[in-house]
C-alpha cells in the first residue's frame, strides 16, 4: 500500500515532538480516529483483491500498533516529566523539626479530686462510684428524705422523663453523691470506710453555681465510731489539703436529714489583700458539712444501727479547688482557656514541673 512509510514517519515524529497530552490526543484522532488517516486507509482494503488485501491489511495493522504504542509511551513519558516538575517545586524537608503542639493541662477539678482521694486513701478510705442517673429511692428515700420533705425542693432536682401513663416516681440526676455510699453499704456491709467523688446536678446557675458540680463525700462505719473520730479525720484532711500544720476547725450545729447530730465545719482563716490564708487570723470559712449517720440511713444501707454507727461528711470539690488555687470564678472550669488555667498554676501535662507537683 502506498504512502504508509510517509504516514509512519509523520506520526512517529509528531508523537515524539508532542509537548502535552492535548497535542497527543490531536495526533491520535488524526491517525486512528473514525475519520483518521489510518482508518481511511483501512476502508480502502475493501476494494482490493484478496492477496493485496492481506498484505496491505497486515501492514496497516502493524502501523496502527506502532502508532498506538508510541502514543502510550509518550503519554507515560509526559506524565513522568510532569511529576518530576511537581517534585522539584513541591519539595519537603523531612529533617525539619516538628511544630510544637499546644498541650492541654489537668483540669483543676480532676487535680483536686486526686489530691483529696489520695489524702483519704492514706487514712484507709476506698473510692466508691455509682450511677449519675439515680432512682428516687437511692437519691432521697434511703437518705431519710421523705417524699414531702422540703429538702426535695431545696435540692432543685432534675427529673428524668416518664412516658405518659407511667406513674412510677421518675429517676433523677443525682443531687449528691450520697446514693453511692448507700450502694456501698448494701454491697460491702459494715465496717466500711469509703469516699465518693463525682458529678452531681442541681437546677442552679449563677456566677458561683453551675447546674453540674462535683462533690466528695465520706462515710466511716464501725462499732464505736464517734464524732471525735470525725473531728480528727477532718483535721488531718485539712492539714494535708491546705498544706498548713496549724489548722483549727469549728463545728457548728446544723441539720441534714441524713445525719444526726449534724455539724457544719468552718476553718480558721484570714483574707490578706484578697489572698486567703488558712490556719491564721480571726475569720472563719465554711468548708464542709458532716454528722453521725442517721439510723434510718444505716438501715436503708442494710446496716443494723443497734450494732453499728458512723460518721459522714460532704464537700464541694469545685469550691475547694477555687479556694486552694485562688480561682475567683467558674470560667477557669468551663472555658478551659489554657492561659487562664496557666495563670492559676495548671501547667501543661508534658511540662516537667507537674511530676514534682504543680508549679505555683
Ligand atoms: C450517707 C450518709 C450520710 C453526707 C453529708 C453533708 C453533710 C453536706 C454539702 C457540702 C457542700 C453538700 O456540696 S455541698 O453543697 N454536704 O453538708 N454531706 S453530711 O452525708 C451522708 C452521705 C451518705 C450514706
Amino acid at each position: 500500500m502506498d504512502g504508509l512509510d510517509a504516514l509512519k514517519g509523520k506520526y512517529l515524529e509528531g508523537i515524539s515532538g508532542a509537548g502535552d497530552e492535548a497535542a497527543l490526543e490531536e495526533l491520535r484522532v488524526a491517525a486512528l480516529g473514525k475519520k483518521g488517516e489510518i482508518s481511511l486507509k483501512m476502508r480502502e482494503l475493501g476494494q482490493m483483491d484478496p492477496a493485496q488485501r492481506q498484505e496491505a491489511g497486515q501492514a496497516l495493522n502493524r502501523l496502527k500498533d506502532e502508532i498506538d504504542a508510541a502514543l502510550k509511551a509518550k503519554k507515560s513519558a509526559l506524565a513522568d516529566a510532569a511529576l518530576d516538575e511537581r517534585l522539584k517545586s513541591e519539595w519537603l524537608d523531612v529533617t525539619l523539626p516538628g511544630r510544637p503542639r499546644r498541650q492541654g493541662t489537668i483540669h483543676p477539678v480532676s487535680q483536686v479530686t486526686e489530691e483529696i482521694t489520695a489524702i483519704f486513701a492514706d487514712m484507709g478510705f476506698a473510692v466508691a462510684e455509682g450511677p449519675q442517673i439515680e432512682s428516687d429511692w437511692y437519691n432521697f428515700d434511703a437518705l431519710n428524705i421523705a417524699p414531702e420533705h422540703p429538702a426535695r425542693q431545696e435540692h432543685d432536682t432534675f427529673f428524668m422523663h416518664r412516658a405518659t401513663g407511667d406513674n412510677r416516681p421518675p429517676h433523677v440526676l443525682r443531687t449528691h453523691t450520697s446514693p453511692v455510699q448507700i450502694r456501698a453499704m448494701q454491697t460491702h456491709g459494715a465496717p466500711i470506710r469509703v469516699i465518693a467523688p463525682g458529678r452531681v446536678y442541681r437546677m442552679d446557675m449563677d456566677q458561683t453555681h453551675a447546674p453540674m458540680f462535683h462533690q466528695i463525700e465520706g462515710l466511716a462505719i464501725d462499732r464505736d465510731i464517734s464524732m471525735a473520730n470525725l473531728k480528727w479525720v477532718l483535721e488531718e484532711f485539712c492539714r494535708a489539703f491546705f498544706e498548713v500544720d496549724d489548722v483549727e476547725l469549728r463545728f457548728r450545729a446544723s441539720h441534714f436529714p441524713f445525719t444526726e447530730p449534724s455539724a457544719e465545719v468552718d476553718i480558721r482563716c484570714s483574707w490578706d489583700k484578697g489572698q486567703l490564708k488558712i490556719g491564721e487570723g480571726d475569720g472563719w470559712m465554711e468548708i464542709l458539712g458532716s454528722g453521725m449517720v442517721h439510723p434510718h440511713v444505716l438501715r436503708a444501707g442494710g446496716v443494723d444501727p443497734d450494732e453499728w454507727q458512723g460518721f459522714a461528711f460532704g464537700m464541694g470539690i469545685d469550691r475547694l479547688a477555687m479556694l486552694k488555687y485562688g480561682i475567683p470564678d467558674l470560667r477557669a472550669f468551663f472555658e478551659s482557656d489554657l492561659r487562664w488555667l496557666r495563670h492559676y498554676g495548671f501547667t501543661s501535662l508534658d511540662m516537667p514541673t507537674v511530676a514534682g507537683g504543680l508549679s505555683r
